[in-house]
């Protein structure tokens, strides 16, 4: 009997299935009802009551073993299973990470990009760390003028020939250094003012500026081109109207209103009983700036304009605090998936 036992100890031991269903017969070989365990406790029942002590713990030591054995191959052969059918199974679905949304300037920006495209304008940028000259002089800013205090410009302090770009208009000016007229280009970019951050300025935003110059380019053009700008992005019913202003860079100049979106012209309070809401900067570029960039004022004429991307994304999607655009808060960054 004793090598009985030590024989199925050895099976025991040495048994390597390789699937649940052979665990699962050597179980019932071994300690199903008319299996090994229970032939041997048959025989027991006839062994000499001296060797009843030894031979019973030898016998439980052996059902002992066989349960283990049995629990940790059954388990092994589940684990590796499921292994196996998550590499295997190529049908199962893939996962996905979660999506982002666009940035509302980004929409915005490309938005007005792709409209100017439409007009056969190009797209082109420029350095944010800029010189006097591409900011200032390039456009006709007189030495004294205000926006060259520190009030309003951030400065290098060891060189004052450097600083932030306040407006994109340099990229203009770059242009105007590698390309002769005609020019049609827009300029999108981040730009720096040393202003106070409030719910309506910031001192960081961003600015889509335009330059059209070719011979017989008229304030009739210009006013066309940003009839067409207005109704794109604000819908057909759109109209607009210009006020004189005044820029270095241009002459004559003017602001442009478009009509209210939300009251259609009545009055209401984002518009504050106007009817109207202010969306950029327009005129003539001044023959000033077009001889100082190397181009004939007696061939060529030439419109700009500019806006800020905040204010037309402000007014598109009616967002009331222009600190939001810098906070990324993402339960404000996720209402624009639908823009997309
Ligand atoms: C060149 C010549 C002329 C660009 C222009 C404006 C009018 C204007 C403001 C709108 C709101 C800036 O973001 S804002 O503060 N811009 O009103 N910008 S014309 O004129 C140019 C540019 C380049 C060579």
């Amino acid at each position: 009997m004793i090598d009985k036992i030590n024989q199925l100890v050895g099976l025991i031991e040495e048994f390597a299935p390789r699937t649940a269903a052979e665990v699962e017969e050597f179980r019932i070989k071994i300690l199903g009802k008319k299996g090994e365990l229970n032939a041997i406790m048959e025989e027991f029942k006839k062994v000499a009551p001296e060797m009843k002590r030894e031979l019973g713990q030898r016998i439980n030591q052996l059902k002992n073993l066989a349960q283990e054995r049995i629990a940790e191959l059954k388990n092994n052969l589940a684990q590796s299973a499921s292994a196996v059918s998550s590499v295997e199974d190529m049908s199962r679905p893939g996962s996905c990470g979660t999506l982002g949304s666009r940035h509302p300037i980004s929409i915005v920006r490309n938005e007005i990009c792709d409209i100017f495209s439409r007009l056969g304008y190009t797209v082109a940028e420029g350095p944010e760390i800029e010189d006097d000259w591409h900011v200032f002089s390039a456009l006709n800013f007189p030495p004294e003028h205000p926006a060259r205090d520190m009030q309003d410009t951030f400065f290098i302090e060891k060189n004052p020939d450097i600083l932030l770009r306040t407006h994109t208009s340099s990229i203009q000016v770059r242009t105007m250094e590698r390309q002769r007229p005609p020019i049609r280009v827009v300029c999108p970019g981040r730009v720096f003012r040393n202003e106070a951050i409030s719910y309506r300025a910031h001192c960081i935003f961003h600015q889509v500026e335009g330059l059209y110059i070719d011979e017989n380019v008229s304030f009739a053009d210009l006013k066309q081109s940003i009839l067409y700008f207005a109704k794109e992005m604000f819908g057909e019913k759109a109209t607009i109207r210009l006020r004189p202003s005044y820029f270095p860079f241009t002459e004559p100049s003017a602001e442009v209103d478009v009509s209210c979106n939300l009251c259609g012209g009545k009055g209401c309070n984002v518009c504050k009983g106007t009817g109207w809401l202010e969306i950029m900067g327009c005129g003539m570029v001044d023959p000033n700036v077009l001889e100082a960039n190397g181009i004939d004022s007696n061939k060529y004429s030439g419109f700009a304009f500019g806006m800020g991307v905040e204010r037309i994304a402000m007014l598109k999607f009616g967002v009331k605090d222009l600190r939001l655009y810098f906070e990324n808060d993402v339960r404000f960054l996720r209402q624009f998936d639908s823009a997309l």
